[in-house]
């Protein structure tokens, strides 16, 4: 009887450690298509400048994601701005700019990030975004519900997802019968 009880315990311990690497899978970077696939990156968003800001208030982005511009090259660009610069749609003063599209931005910090085309007028018809990058921590960064611009990995983590219930429910199952 102790040695059955023996065995459960190593059994159990081995699926918590799988349900432990899972849940770690389910943390990692993902990419975002700024805009969805079908629009992307471009001066004249529907709606127009409110477009990016409903697009970036749909995720919620962790360090380490990326974003990824889609974007024709020499009809438009993507650079990084100071908060002052990006309101006031200055966007000849750039941090950091990406020329050739599409282009993909690492947000490798926490905090807010502000991007915007460099081409002349395209700021002002709605071509910016802002965006909050949270620490990639389970407690700060609840994910929300999916939306039509689904990301890149989201198949990856409903894997995971169901593959994290699975052991669950076996765990689960184990613990009762003992
Ligand atoms: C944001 O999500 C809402 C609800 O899912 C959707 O109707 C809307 O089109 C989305 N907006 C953008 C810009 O993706
Ligand atoms: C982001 O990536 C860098 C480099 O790969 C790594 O050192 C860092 O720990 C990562 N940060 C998070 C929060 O995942
Ligand atoms: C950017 O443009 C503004 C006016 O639109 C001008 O005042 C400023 O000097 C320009 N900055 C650079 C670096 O060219
Ligand atoms: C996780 O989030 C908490 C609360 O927001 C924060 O205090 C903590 O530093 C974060 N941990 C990591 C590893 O980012
Ligand atoms: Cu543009």
């Amino acid at each position: 009887m102790a040695e059955l009880k023996n065995n459960v315990a190593i059994v159990v311990a081995r699926i918590m450690i799988v349900v432990a690497v899972t849940v770690l899978e389910c943390t990692k970077a993902e990419d975002y298509v700024v805009g969805g696939d079908s629009i992307g990156w471009t001066s004249y968003p529907p709606g127009g400048a409110s477009f990016y800001s409903n697009w970036a208030s749909n995720h919620t982005f962790k360090v380490n994601d990326t974003l990824v511009f889609k974007f024709e090259s020499g009809s438009h660009a993507v650079a990084i701005l100071t908060k002052k610069n990006y309101e006031e749609c200055s966007e000849n003063e750039t941090i950091e700019s990406y020329l050739i599209g599409p282009a993909r931005v690492t947000l490798n910090r926490a905090g807010r990030f502000y991007f915007s085309c460099t081409f002349s007028g395209h700021c002002r018809s709605g071509q910016k975004l802002s965006v909050e990058v949270v620490t990639g921590n389970s407690s700060s960064a609840p994910r929300k519900a999916p939306s039509t611009s689904v990301p890149a990995s989201s198949s990856a983590s409903l894997a995971s997802t169901s593959l994290f219930s699975f052991f669950t429910t076996i765990a689960f199952n184990i613990l009762f019968l003992l």
